[in-house]
């Protein structure tokens, strides 16, 4: 057992990237029917998921997606996988190519694979192979409004994300649109597992404070890890 002021030690450390704190993981967090929190579950694997993200980066670079409604979105995004997700003036989908220039969204890097599938067998999910990586770059101000993920074709399918780089508060709602959403500070190295009820929930993030994170400089990543087709 540790004390509250031990565990806020540990998320300022871990939010600021002190490299002398203890980063590791530190056991499961039941947030909701069927929402898992693994606090640190990625950290382990901080240097080689940096760099796994660099790499698909140069072939396929961040970009700010318009939406349906014609809106520019704060947040950068890009893909790795057989399956990316796209928006544009047309709707949203998941794509096999990169609409910016016409080529197949790089491979899962294997690092990536092995994590999602790591964190989903801890929640209860084991035989998840995800096909799409939607990788979210937020820099301060960034934000990403209520939504729900419904573009993927098997909704018994978990989603798997994993916090990188400068904290953010997540809002997790309900099935309706109106359900007050609760707040969940993410920071780096957390993974959180939405799978079973929790898959169809609202949630979004609120604007990014300004911070810095001593690997990640003044970014939040995100990678989700979908089943998409
Ligand atoms: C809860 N990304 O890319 S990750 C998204 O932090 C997205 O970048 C946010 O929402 C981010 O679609 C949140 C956490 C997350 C992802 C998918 C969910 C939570 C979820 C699906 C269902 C319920
Ligand atoms: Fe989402």
């Amino acid at each position: 057992m540790s004390s509250g002021g031990d565990e806020m030690k540990r998320l300022r450390d871990r939010a600021t990237g002190d490299l002398l704190a203890p980063v590791g993981p530190s056991g499961a967090e039941h947030l909701a029917e069927g929402a898992v929190l693994l606090r640190g579950f990625a950290a382990p694997a901080q240097t080689i998921l940096l760099a796994a993200i660099r790499e698909v980066v140069a072939r396929a670079p961040f970009r700010h997606m318009v939406t349906p409604g014609g809106f520019r979105m704060s947040v950068a995004m890009t893909n790795c996988g057989a399956l990316g997700w796209v928006t544009d003036r047309k709707g949203y989908r998941y794509d096999s190519v990169d609409p910016q220039n016409g080529e197949p969204w790089p491979r899962m890097p294997d690092a990536f694979l092995k994590l999602a599938r790591d964190a989903a067998s801890h929640a209860g999910f084991s035989d998840f192979v995800p096909d799409a990586c939607l990788i979210n770059r937020y820099e301060p101000g960034a934000k990403l409004s209520l939504h729900q993920d419904k573009n993927e074709v098997d909704f018994g399918e978990p989603i798997v994300s994993v916090s990188l780089g400068i904290p953010a508060v997540f809002l997790f709602g309900g099935l309706n649109r109106g359900d007050k959403p609760i707040r969940v500070a993410l920071t780096h190295g957390d993974v959180v597992v939405w799978g079973g009820p929790a898959r169809l929930r609202y949630h979004g993030v609120t604007p990014l404070e300004d911070a810095q994170h001593v690997l990640v400089g003044r970014y939040r990543l995100n990678l989700t890890f979908r089943r998409a087709g």
